[in-house]
């Protein structure tokens, strides 16, 4: 089977994986933390880990450091097995080793409350964002970080090293990475999704991995009341200038049935409209509106639309927050749509 697979592992990773594999193989019992307000990748990348580590007969616990983990990676081989971290001192074990993580405070209060074990380690850190600080920790002053950001998801490194450390990769562990990378990538749309992670995914489907539930689960399948709630907010959608909108009410949610993370999703819908310079999804709260900006235009830049109202984000994905009724909410979208048209006319579109 290796013949089939697209995948050279190069000097980087060799030395990466030479230089962890002791630390890993001596020992028996190790923690995988996996971040707060976790996503595909977080939970993808350690559960891919803790069927590769347990498969070498490794006495491996998973721990989501904020007590959860999103209910679209329940379908997981090994979702059950994760521990929900409910605060204290973490059990004994010989190594901790953390994906995805950049920093302390991704790991919440489960990193505060055993600082000090991080901090004698053995720590690991494996990860992808530029931003790493670098916390893993080793005896002898090895380095215990292994840090690629030219990866498009933690999952892709943890397939990687893998790799290079020969380790045999199941369909669970491949369904569990595969997730990680279609998470991060939206599904292999992202800027991120380079040639070296379309091979890893096609390596990972010639190792078992499941693609047909993690697309249904991941793009598919949603709650009635989602349903219901997305008819409503389509239809109410309406223009302000050049700007599509929508606003999401508590009757609207109470009307379907649901709650408000069951709204997720329809922004991204509505970014889609054409014509639209940017689109504003409005979520009512107390006294105030959550507002959501996206937009496809290549010259409009959302987070600095978002910032002017204290809020901010990325250039096509935004948000901040507007006190008052309908009255504010109108002159702000107003505004957005102001600043979106002058923000065109600068860059001479
Ligand atoms: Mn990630």
């Amino acid at each position: 089977m290796v013949s089939e697979l697209l995948i050279a592992i190069d000097d980087n990773y060799r030395a990466g994986a030479a230089r962890l594999w002791p630390i890993i193989d001596g020992a028996r019992s190790i923690i995988l933390p996996f971040h707060v307000n976790s996503d595909p990748d977080a939970v993808g990348s350690t559960l891919g880990a803790y069927h590769l580590l347990t498969a070498l007969g490794k006495e491996v616990t998973v721990y989501a450091s904020d007590g959860d983990f999103p209910r679209i990676t329940d379908f997981l081989p090994g979702s059950e097995r994760i521990v929900r971290y409910g605060g204290g001192a973490l059990p004994e074990c010989d190594l901790i080793l953390g994906l995805d993580s950049s920093d302390t405070a991704r790991l919440g209060p489960l990193y505060s409350e055993n600082a000090d074990r991080f901090a004698a380690g053995p720590t690991i850190m494996i990860d992808h964002h530029v931003t790493n600080v670098h916390f893993g920790v080793a005896p002898g002053g090895i380095d215990a970080n292994f840090i690629d950001s030219s990866a498009a998801a933690t999952a892709e490194i943890v397939y990687l090293l893998a790799r290079a450390w020969a380790l045999p990769i199941d369909a669970a562990a491949a369904t569990c990475l595969l997730a990680g990378i279609y998470g991060d990538t939206l599904g292999l749309q992202t800027t991120s999704t380079a040639p070296r992670v379309v091979r890893v995914v096609a390596d990972l489907l010639a190792a078992g991995a499941d693609l047909t539930a993690l697309v249904n689960n991941f793009y598919r399948s949603r709650p009635f009341a989602t349903i219901k709630v997305w008819g409503a907010t389509l239809d109410r959608a309406e223009w302000c200038g050049k700007v599509v909108w929508s606003q999401i009410t508590p009757e609207m949610l109470a009307a379907a049935g649901a709650s408000e993370s069951g709204s997720g999703g329809v922004i991204n819908f509505l970014t889609g409209t054409v014509g639209a310079h940017a689109v504003v999804l409005l979520n009512r709260g107390e006294g105030e509106w959550r507002a959501g900006l996206r937009t496809l235009v290549e010259a409009v830049d959302v987070a600095a639309i978002a910032e002017q109202f204290g809020g901010g984000g990325h250039r096509k994905a935004a948000g901040c927050r507007i006190a008052g009724g309908e009255n504010e909410r109108d002159a702000f979208l107003r505004e957005v749509d102001r600043l979106a048209a002058a923000q065109i006319t600068a860059a001479g579109d």
